[in-house]
């Protein structure tokens, strides 16, 4: 126990969480606690509106693994990050929005800048509490920190303003992280019995490959089976584009190679995916997803099981956990699907061929509206490209080890075609929320994480024509 202001309570605890960074706009709210911010290592780095911070937080929890925090003024500045929190709940970003409110001695009677800040973030958040005793500012924050991470998405941490001052006796906590498991041995067992008896098993690795760090894994067990391996909708970067058993993304403007193949499946290993009801509808005029298919799905969420897609055996799981374990369990088997494995191959290898092909003479669209466009710029002057060859260029031209960020539209939608990764925590795009303005901030704010990486943001302007 120390003694202290609830100030140096609440720096002490960011620190302790490993906070280096923390993106807002100033205000008088929390000032006593942002004058303590340098000395402590933390930059407030400042933005011209909160949403901006929301999705910078966003973008740099998504590129590091740690937590994105943003902080902003009471009343106003705390509703501008409504949108921002909403977008990394449902990317599963493990944000924590630090919002000061109204002092206690006035709340409730309409004074200035005042608003019930709980309720606007009660269904985008995976917890809130309100420091309503400034004794318990140290306890409070760190459980908002624990809580972002055990529970993949944002917190918010409501502080009014009069208990940041103070004089209090405080022990700061350490931060708790719970390591994940596996999931259950017999949901395991039936599991690696009906991947060992598979004869076209695909793989749909989601976006808890990338935030679970289990891209190694979902690689080697692709290979233990020579397993073809679909990612799910936005999620291009949860396999390496150039492998031979990666084939691209399910869901809108998705690849052709990915939906044909997992149509043919009869066991399908969704990993670390809720399978979102957008990013599984049919694309393409292809109604792909296999509906005889038995499927295994494994999230660290176990709300998740079974609720889009009807399933066979639901695993309460890591997604590194259990494709380790899977991988034990199906050593001392002998996979039936190795026996067909050069035609399932060969089948793999023609499908990514075919949708490159199709993908190169694709230039453009042949609707009479698009048609009619082309004809009446073909009598103006200059020399125009189309959206698609642009997005082919551009892929082509991406440096290696590049993030991408996308808004949503419809240039940036058709992208989703043209945007292959070879490493994890690479892609950005808005995800359900589908909210345009999401681009630019996420994509700043991952260049904080990662400075030294290249990073491109195919950021709208609203006009239905990303410049
Ligand atoms: C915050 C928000 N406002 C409005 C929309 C509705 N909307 C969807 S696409 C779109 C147009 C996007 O145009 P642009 O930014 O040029 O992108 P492109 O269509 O070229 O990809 C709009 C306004 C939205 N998704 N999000």
């Amino acid at each position: 126990m120390a003694r202290m202001t609830p100030s140096e309570a609440f720096v002490e605890t960011l620190v302790a969480n490993g906070v280096t960074d923390c993106f807002g706009i100033m205000g008088s709210a929390f000032m006593d606690a942002m004058d303590i911010f340098t000395p402590a290592g933390i930059r407030l780095i400042p933005v011209v509106h909160e949403q901006g911070a929301g999705h910078m937080a966003d973008g740099y929890a998504r590129v590091s693994g740690r937590h994105g925090v943003c902080i902003a003024q009471n009343g106003p500045g705390i509703t501008n990050f409504v949108t921002a929190i909403a977008a990394a709940y449902w990317a599963h970003s493990p944000v924590v929005c630090i919002t000061p409110e109204t002092g206690t001695n006035s709340q409730g009677l309409g004074g200035f800048q005042e608003a019930e800040q709980l309720p606007f973030f009660e269904t985008i958040t995976k917890y809130q509490v309100s420091v309503v005793n400034n004794t318990r500012m140290a306890e409070l924050t760190a459980r908002c920190f624990d809580r972002a991470m055990l529970e993949n998405g944002p917190t918010q941490l409501n502080i009014p303003r009069d208990n940041f001052y103070g004089d209090i006796d405080c022990e700061i906590p350490q931060p708790i992280r719970i390591e994940r498991s596996a999931g259950g041995p017999e949901s395991l067992k039936e599991a690696a019995e009906l991947l060992a008896n598979a004869e076209f098993p695909v793989m749909v690795a989601g976006g808890g490959v990338v935030m679970g760090d289990a891209y190694e894994q979902a690689i080697a067990i692709a290979e233990q089976l020579e397993m073809p391996v679909v990612s799910s909708y936005l999620h291009n970067d949860s396999f390496p584009a150039s492998h031979r058993l990666g084939t691209g993304s399910l869901g809108y403007q998705g690849s052709k190679a990915a939906m044909r193949v997992i149509s043919k499946a009869d066991v399908v290993l969704a990993l670390g995916t809720r399978l979102g009801p957008f990013g599984t509808l049919p694309q393409h005029g292809m109604d792909y997803w296999p509906k005889d298919a038995k499927i295994i799905q494994v999230d660290c969420n176990a709300k998740m099981l079974g609720l889009v897609k009807k399933i066979s055996v639901g695993i309460h799981g890591d997604a590194k956990a259990t494709a380790n374990a899977l991988m034990d369990l199906l050593k001392d088997k002998s996979p039936k699907c190795l026996e067909n494995k050069e035609e399932r191959l060969k089948l793999v290898a023609a499908e990514k061929e075919s949708w490159e092909t199709e993908l190169t003479e694709w230039i453009h669209e042949k609707d009479d509206y698009s048609l009619d466009m082309i004809a009446e710029q073909a009598e103006e002057e200059g020399n125009y490209l189309h959206p698609r060859q642009v997005l082919r260029a551009l892929e082509e031209a991406m440096p290696a080890d590049v993030m991408v960020s996308t808004d949503i539209g419809n240039i940036n939608s058709v992208a989703n075609s043209y945007l292959r990764f070879e490493r994890p925590r690479s892609f950005f795009a808005p995800m359900s929320f589908g909210n345009c303005g999401y681009a630019l901030p996420t994509i700043m704010g991952a260049k904080v994480a990662a400075p030294e990486r290249p990073a491109v943001s195919y950021a709208g302007d609203g006009d239905g024509a990303c410049p």
